[in-house]
């Protein structure tokens, strides 16, 4: 074991300074790739500690709000550079989030990037937000003068999942803050610690009690998070059925709330696709990337009957060079699945689609297989051929290593399987027409299409991002992701006052 992977305890951060929970109280984070292994604590906060932080967080908005967007652009500005220097420090903690979180290490120094990457994008839309739009007199319309200002509206709630904390917080803290938000930040309790680290150093770049962070049990502080009165915004990514309930709970206070809640996102590839080695590896990291556990990853991939079988064999030959195994390895492209439980919904469809008879195939290569079979949450990545769409590995979200491929015969079918989902977040086209796909695409229920491309890596950060039906309410990302966390104020005053 280096000196790097010391046990070390985590604290909630709170008015400007780190401390314990209140009752001293802390939980222990153990590696996914061999559940035995202690990688340290975080504190427990308590319900105290919450509102705490809310208070704080409420007592900093004033002056926060006041200081104005050229001021707080360049705070932003000042994050990105940190975010991106300390070397060492950048390692470290991109260690320590692939020991308590399972992904490989390649994908957590991508997000340390990507959380950078985007506060430099928020301080951009600052620079939109804060002109107010002036509107004289319409020709036969009202002859008045009218100013809408965005405001922002006080202490926003953000509370992210395990999966990405640091990208997807880049979807919400930047936004949040550039505004005028003060914030109170809570990780999962699965992936803390790295996301913590990280977040402390932003926390201490800005006026005390602007960024407040909380970890612990969520059921022992969801509730007076969320429902806080001096809370004014909830931003939520996580499962449908928290989200709902994080929903009941703001509207006692009418709370507004933006929801992520995750996808079982339909790819279509067309007749006319391109298919060669390439593509198929850009298929293998949009459905297995992070080990399969991305809201906006591939999770039911639908072929015309034409190239099918060309699929089946060049995706399953991208599947096959995966490397599966500890996260910390540089040959590892696929780490654990980050929780035991997670591991059992996927195991538990890949065992379904096995007893009712589909063609099921564990691929890849296991280099350690006593690690592999040694009590970590390891699984290949599994592909059900021809999958029934009665299957739960078709109708619910994996969110790990398990992929139906299935056929159709036209677009029409395409569109209406891709549909037949309670989810609505992203899909994916793959044809080499242009018009078609962007017809097709229209068509989707979905918050987000990519084409010829599917995840993280086919994503602009200026398009808004959330889903339709279960996937979500509202949006991140993009212009509209920045709106989301300011009030409109519209100001009229008759013709000639203020034009
Ligand atoms: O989510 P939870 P989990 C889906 C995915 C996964 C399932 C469960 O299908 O299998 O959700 O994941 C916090 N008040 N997605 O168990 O429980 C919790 O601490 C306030 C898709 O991790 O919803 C964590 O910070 N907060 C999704 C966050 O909510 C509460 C990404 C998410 O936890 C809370 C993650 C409460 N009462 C999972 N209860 C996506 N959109 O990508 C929990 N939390």
């Amino acid at each position: 074991m280096s000196n790097m992977d010391q046990v070390i305890t985590t604290d909630i951060f709170i008015g400007g300074s780190n401390r314990p929970a209140s009752n001293g109280a802390v939980y222990d984070l153990f590696n996914p790739a061999r559940p035995t292994e202690l990688v340290g604590h975080a504190a427990a906060a308590t319900r105290d500690d919450v509102d705490a932080a809310v208070r704080a967080a409420h007592g900093a908005f004033p002056t926060w709000a006041e200081m104005g967007y050229q001021a707080r652009i360049e705070i932003m500005l000042q994050v990105a550079e940190m975010l991106a220097s300390d070397e060492e420090d950048i390692k470290y903690r991109s260690r320590l989030f692939t020991r308590e979180h399972g992904k490989i290490a390649r994908e957590t120094l991508m997000e340390m990037s990507r959380l950078g990457d985007r506060f430099r994008q928020a301080a951009a839309y600052g620079e939109r937000i804060m002109v107010d739009e002036i509107m004289g007199p319409a020709g036969g319309g009202p002859q008045l003068d009218t100013i809408v200002t965005r405001q922002p509206r006080g202490v926003a709630a953000l509370i992210v999942p395990w999966n990405w904390p640091l990208s997807i917080l880049g979807a919400k803290l930047p936004q949040a803050l550039v505004t005028g938000n003060t914030v109170v930040v809570k990780p999962a309790e699965n992936s803390a610690m790295a996301p913590v680290l990280t977040l402390q150093k932003i926390a201490a770049m800005l006026p005390p009690g602007v960024v407040n962070i909380v970890t612990g049990s969520s059921r022992e502080i969801g509730d007076t998070l969320t429902g806080h009165p001096l809370v004014r915004n909830v931003n939520f990514t996580g499962s449908v059925a928290v989200g709902r309930h994080v929903m009941k709970v703001a509207a006692e206070n009418l709370t507004p709330v933006t929801l992520e809640l995750g996808g079982n996102d339909a790819a279509l590839v067309l007749e006319d696709a391109t298919l060669n080695e390439e593509v198929f590896n850009k298929m293998y990291w949009g459905a297995f990337g992070s080990s399969g556990q991305i809201c906006m990853a591939m999770k039911r991939l639908y072929v015309h009957e034409s190239r099918y079988d060309e699929v089946v064999d060049g995706f399953t030959a991208a599947c096959e060079r995966a490397v599966i195994g500890d996260g910390l390895l540089p040959e590892t492209t696929m780490g654990p699945v980050n929780n035991a439980k997670q591991l059992s919904v996927v195991t538990q469809m890949i065992a379904e689609a096995r007893s009712k008879g589909a063609e099921v195939r564990e691929c890849g290569q296991v280099p350690d297989e006593a690690l592999y079979s040694g009590g970590g949450y390891f699984q290949r990545p599994a592909l059900v051929y021809d999958a029934d769409p009665a299957l739960s590995v078709v109708r619910d979200e994996q969110f790990g290593p398990a992929l139906p491929l299935m056929k159709f015969r036209t677009d029409g079918e395409a569109i209406q399987l891709a549909n037949d989902s309670e989810f609505g977040l992203c899909s994916s086209v793959w044809t080499e027409d242009a018009e078609r796909a962007v017809a097709i695409a229209k068509k989707l229920e979905a918050g987000y299409t990519y084409l010829n491309g599917h995840g993280p890596m086919a994503q602009d950060g200026r398009g808004p991002f959330g889903g339709f039906k279960n996937s979500g309410v509202g949006r991140n990302m993009g212009f509209d992701g920045v709106l989301a966390f300011a009030e409109p104020h519209s100001i009229s005053g008759p013709a000639g006052f203020l034009v």
